[in-house]
């Protein structure tokens, strides 16, 4: 009996962990013309300053920046912010 009690309370953490979590997205976008140690920078800055946008992860090595947004409050396009920063920008996932 004391491990369905168990089991059951572990289920009500997850869902609980969902419904929280509900409008945070995560992804990650191929930055191809991210070539020096600036670049990482300035792609980060451009995401950053973004309305509802919560981390964000550049990688040189990789190209990529790693942004968690909140999609409730995230209206503008990511990729559009790394453009406008001379940054093109394509989601991977
Ligand atoms: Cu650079």
């Amino acid at each position: 009996m004391k491990r369905v009690l168990t089991a059951v309370g572990f289920g009500v953490v997850l869902l609980g962990a969902g419904v929280a979590g509900a409008a945070e997205k995560t992804v990650t976008l191929s930055v191809p013309g991210m070539y020096c140690a600036s670049c990482p920078y300035i792609v980060k800055q451009s995401l950053a300053k973004i309305g509802g946008v919560g981390q964000v992860k550049t990688v040189l090595a990789t190209k990529t920046a790693t942004v968690t947004y909140d999609d409730q409050k995230t209206n503008v396009a990511l990729t559009a912010a790394t453009a406008s920063a001379g940054y093109p920008s394509t989601p991977e996932n």
